[in-house]
């Protein structure tokens, strides 16, 4: 049975976009950051902030992030829908006047920009009011499925035309965040799913959905499904080593869709760090879990009710093994279910 979306009673998106423009007029220049390893609903965030600056006459915003496109989808996203990306390692935030967050907040463990940089807006939808210094601006509403579905609202009352690669990619970023309509989902992002629906350029669309893969992805498949086990209705996959982290939430999200299970989490490795994504079907505690998780063990991360992340460092005196034994130890403790004995999922 299909939930109800949320009803919503906020409705100041009119007010929200003068101050936005207030905060970030006459600047000529601008960067827009995404938090590191970028998804869709960040890249398309970042793109629509970019096309908005740009109808403000704010010449050539640059959007940056750290990390790197890794999953097949997002890298199609940004081929197919030409939306130039800058890596952060190639950006001297000296040369922009204002800096732009979309979909991470300063201070959460997963942006590159160095903490003294103070960030002049921010527009998210994560839980948890920022502790960072933000200089004039933030709407953030972790009432609401995507960034991309603020973003879409900020653009509709600036009267500014939509046009089909940016709807195609607005479009996506809602689609993804919500799990197609299915998890923390508010009647906004349906208006706007709704509404971009009928400005999208759908054989884009079709070839981000289903991109060419490389062979590692089957790889990754194989040791994940390998790796799989279950402790009662929790479903786990360690993936080990990982050429990008975009996988760990990608076998999440494969393998969540298996029968009689509520809770998934998978992990891997990926530059000293273990990366994990948790996903959960009825329970709304995946964002909770996330941040106890790192709490715990160091790291940063958290998220929304049926969908989190983080990571973990592993320190230079610990073992990649040693530190997962402690992972697994800590996530049994908090799942409590340090008792079952874990079954081979396939
Ligand atoms: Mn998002």
């Amino acid at each position: 049975m299909q939930k109800q979306a949320k009803t919503l009673k906020t409705t100041d998106f009119g007010s929200k976009t003068a101050q936005f423009k207030e905060c970030i007029l006459p600047a000529q220049s601008v960067l827009i950051l995404t938090h590191d390893y970028p998804d869709p609903d960040c890249i398309a965030s970042a793109f629509g902030i970019s096309h908005l600056c740009s109808f403000w006459g704010v010449p050539s915003p640059v959007i940056s992030f750290g990390g790197f496109v890794g999953r097949a989808e997002n890298r199609a996203m940004v081929r197919f829908l030409d939306i130039a990306m800058v890596p952060f390692v190639l950006i001297d935030v000296k040369e922009f006047e204002k800096i732009i967050l979309v979909d991470s907040f300063p201070g959460k463990g997963n942006i590159s920009l160095p903490a003294p940089v103070v960030v002049d807006a921010v527009i998210d939808h994560h839980p948890a009011p920022p502790d960072g210094n933000i200089r004039c601006f933030q709407d953030i509403r972790n009432n609401i499925g995507a960034t991309s579905t603020l973003i879409t609202k900020y653009l509709l009352e600036a009267g500014c035309p939509i046009p089909s690669k940016l709807a195609t990619a607005l479009f996506y970023g809602i689609k993804t965040d919500t799990g197609d309509m299915r998890r923390d989902v508010s009647s906004f992002d349906l208006d706007c799913y709704k509404y971009l629906f009928g400005l999208i350029d759908h054989q884009l669309l079709s070839y981000i959905e289903y991109p060419d893969r490389d062979v590692e992805f089957f790889r990754l498949l194989h040791r994940a499904t390998q790796s799989a086990v279950s402790y009662e209705n929790l479903g786990y996959i360690h993936l080990g080593s990982v050429s990008t982290p975009d996988y760990v939430a990608e076998m999440a999200d494969l393998f969540h869709s298996l029968e009689k299970i509520e809770w998934m989490i998978s992990s891997g490795i990926f530059r000293n760090q273990i990366f994990f994504s948790i996903r959960s079907k009825n329970k709304n505690t995946a964002g909770i879990q996330a941040e106890q998780l790192v709490r715990l063990l160091g790291g940063s991360g958290g998220g929304h009710g049926r969908a989190a992340a983080g990571r973990v460092q592993i320190l230079p005196d610990e073992t990649a093994n040693n530190k997962m034994e402690h992972f697994e130890i800590v996530f049994k403790r908090l799942f409590k279910i340090e008792d079952v004995q874990p079954e081979k999922l396939i």
